[in-house]
């Protein structure tokens, strides 16, 4: 029985097991394959030559500090922002912000993950003062913050340079920067679903910035919307290029678009579904394969479940999202998965997998190994030792609730060109 069922892939194959650069063409082949286990397998070699049998995950807790977006009426894939005025929109006050990172006080955190919206009114002296207070309260944890939308936007409404914004980020404490924002670089896919946010040459120069400044950062791509298989490739070979001359990312995260609660899936006709496990993990092997470059690739379960994303450690992924404790960004777009894992979950998911766990922090520096490691899971031998301070139950009270929007109306007055049906999308 042969072992590549798509012959297209037999040269790449070779390709691999030299450990040569892919092209463009290359990584349009395999995007357009259905050879799923090939991909895979390649995807798993690559993988193990760079990190063994290790998988990462860091104790984390996403903090979203505001929904208010002046591009709300714009970003159609996003159901998270709000208008000032609207029903749902929130802005935290620093001690609220404060309150919800000690609401998570018993789970090991070791990073902040502050992402939120493009807020017209909240000035960096806000994010800063956010920024300081969460280091002084929490000096053991890093602090990931800020996708680069979010800087330009500062750095637009403090008349300061991209620059400038940066070093004060990082003076506050900022260890790294998250990777949202990118969504597709495509001009016209970003038309369509992003037609008022940074461009992706901009996005590109503000981790360029960021990177020479020795700040690192996550690179994303979001997919599963409009966008054609020829965007997705020259997206991954933008982050290559980038990646070629600065080496400042750490990390690649495909992120699965969810169309509940917003217009684009509306328009669509897409409400209720999701993308396809096998666009899910063809989107991490392709990205280890076409990112020769990136250390890790991580997979992001609050999106694809945490099923697929331990599938995804034999599909050439290394890094899985960690704890989380709450995330609004996807659970109000469809995410019909747990706000949270447990460490010890996180743990076991890994170890289920046949990995190794390694529990990093924001710089992909060791923090524990698992090797006499016994699960505090209720499950577990009485008297083993296990992991302190495992949370039993999420966190509680009006912080930790979610208001979804009111069902989307699909633009009567802008008609979305879709530009492909991609595959999944059925
Ligand atoms: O840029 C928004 C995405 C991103 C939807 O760096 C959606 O470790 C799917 O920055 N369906 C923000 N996705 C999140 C982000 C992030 C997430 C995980 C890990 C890291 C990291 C960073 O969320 C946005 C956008 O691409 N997003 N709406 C939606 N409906």
């Amino acid at each position: 029985m042969p072992l590549i069922t798509d012959p297209a892939l037999g040269p790449i194959g070779e390709k691999v097991s030299r450990n040569e650069r892919l092209t463009r063409d290359d990584a349009l082949v395999l995007f357009n394959s259905s050879d799923l286990l090939t991909i895979g397998r390649l995807a798993d070699v690559a993988n193990r030559r760079a990190n063994g049998d290790r998988v990462y995950f860091a104790a984390n807790q996403h903090i979203n500090p505001t929904n208010v977006c002046v591009l709300r009426n714009t970003c159609v894939f996003c159901s998270f922002a709000r208008m000032p005025q609207e029903a749902g929109a929130y802005t935290r006050s620093l001690e609220e912000v404060f309150a919800e990172a000690d609401a998570a006080r018993d789970n090991p955190t070791r990073e902040f993950h502050i992402v939120g919206g493009l807020h017209p009114k909240l000035r960096l002296a806000y994010y800063l003062d956010m920024f300081r207070g969460l280091q002084a309260r929490h000096p053991g944890v890093h602090i990931k913050a800020l996708t680069a939308v979010e800087v330009a936007h500062l750095a637009r409404l403090e008349r300061m340079s991209v620059r400038d914004v940066l070093i004060a980020l990082r003076d506050a404490g900022v260890t790294s920067l998250p990777g949202g924002g990118a969504e597709v670089f495509s001009p016209a896919a970003r038309a369509t679903i992003a037609d008022k946010k940074l461009s992706g040459e901009e996005w590109l120069a503000v981790h360029r910035e960021a990177h020479r400044l020795g700040i690192p950062s996550n690179c994303t791509m979001l997919y599963g919307h409009v966008e054609t298989m020829a965007d997705r490739v020259d997206h991954l070979l933008a982050l290559r290029a980038l990646q070629d001359e600065t080496s400042g990312f750490l990390t690649y995260i495909p992120l699965a678009y969810h169309p509940d609660h917003n217009e684009l899936g509306e328009a669509l006709g897409r409400t209720g579904t999701a993308t396809t496990g096998c666009d899910d993990l063809k989107n991490i092997a392709v990205g280890r394969l076409v990112l020769d470059n990136i250390p890790h690739v991580k997979t992001h379960w609050p999106m694809v479940t945490p099923f697929i994303s331990q599938v995804a450690l034999t599909f050439g992924c290394d890094d899985l999202e960690g704890t989380v404790v709450f995330e609004r960004v996807y659970h109000e777009a469809g995410a019909g998965t747990p706000m949270w894992l447990g460490y010890d979950q996180v743990v076991s998911l890994i170890r289920g997998a046949g990995k190794q766990p390694v529990e990093r922090d924001s710089l992909y520096r060791t923090v524990r190994t698992f090797k006499d490691w016994a699960s505090t899971d209720p499950g577990r031998k009485p008297g083993v030792p296990g992991v302190p301070g495992v949370r039993p139950q999420g966190p509680e009270g009006p912080t930790f609730q979610i208001s979804h929007r009111p069902r989307a109306r699909a633009r009567g007055q802008r008609e979305l060109p879709v530009l492909s049906a991609v595959d999944g999308a059925e």
